[in-house]
């Protein structure tokens, strides 16, 4: 039974609330695991076709657990990558749904996320540098692709924070929504997803985080594939014909 996330199913979305009220939700290795375990757990679940992570009012996620990590000593474990990269492999789409704090490894986490909205009391930043230490869960590398390097390199070396309004201008989150509407506008969005094809939205999760990792001919030539076997699922054959009868598709079956 998880203690630090809160699992609840609202139609075809899986709703994951990271819950450690006392610690604005830092992330320690039990946290991590038991996020892990669900994600994979909604992503196996044929009844799930998307899946929204959120935090508290407060606090997103205020970082990787800091009285954790103090103990530990060079040279050490990876303790991150086994834990850490789980989300990783989740082939339906994660929508992050920011209020509060995302900082250090809780930024880190949205980022993970495959889009990122926000309330607009959201804020972001990668402090580690006050800690005498860097991002290590991605942050320099993502939150570089997400922004740019200028706003990258004064966030990650100043650890100031974002707010939302700043984080949706330099690209890192899609929408902002007033604090007390976020969660239901993320639901009603996820649930649009959800209702898709799922075929479809993961093949499209897929070609544009491809992008991240290739050349943009290769990623052209992925993506063509995909699109190109797409055309033999009844998706395709439902979806298209759906558009010239002038009605709503049903991907359901
Ligand atoms: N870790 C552990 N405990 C935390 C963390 C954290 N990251 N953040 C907050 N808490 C705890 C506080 O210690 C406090 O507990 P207690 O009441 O027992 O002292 C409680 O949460 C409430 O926090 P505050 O009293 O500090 O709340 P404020 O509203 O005054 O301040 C802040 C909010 C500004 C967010 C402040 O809590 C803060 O600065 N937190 C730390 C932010 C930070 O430095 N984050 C980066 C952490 S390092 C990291 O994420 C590295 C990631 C690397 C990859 C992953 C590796 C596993």
């Amino acid at each position: 039974m998880a203690e630090m996330i809160q699992v609840e199913t609202q139609g075809r979305v899986g709703l994951i609330r990271l819950y450690r009220p006392q610690a604005l939700n830092a992330l320690c290795d039990q946290l991590m695991e038991e996020l892990g375990s669900q994600l994979a757990a909604f992503d196996a679940d044929p009844a799930i076709g998307a899946i929204v992570l959120t935090g508290s009012e407060k606090a997103f996620a205020a970082g990787a657990d800091i009285k954790e990590m103090q103990p530990r000593t060079y040279p050490l474990e990876d303790f991150i990558g086994k834990r850490w990269e789980s989300i990783l492999r989740i082939r339906k789409p994660v929508i992050a749904a920011v209020a509060g704090f995302a900082l250090g490894g809780g930024c880190e986490l949205a980022m993970m996320c495959d889009t990122i909205f926000a309330a607009d009391t959201a804020k972001f930043g990668q402090p580690e540098i006050n800690l005498g230490v860097i991002p290590g869960a991605g942050g320099t590398q993502r939150l570089t692709r997400a922004v740019g390097k200028a706003k990258a390199m004064d966030l990650v070396l100043t650890a100031r924070m974002m707010d939302a309004a700043e984080a949706e201008r330099a690209g890192l989150v899609s929408r902002i929504f007033p604090a007390d509407q976020l969660l239901a506008e993320t639901l009603k969005v996820a649930e649009r997803i959800a209702a898709l094809s799922p075929v479809a939205v993961g093949f499209a999760k897929d070609c544009v985080n491809r992008a991240f990792e290739t050349t943009l001919t290769e990623g052209v030539r992925y993506e063509r594939a995909l699109f190109l076997s797409l055309f033999g699922t009844p998706h395709q054959r439902e979806g298209m014909a759906a558009f010239v009868e002038k009605r709503k598709p049903d991907f359901s079956a």
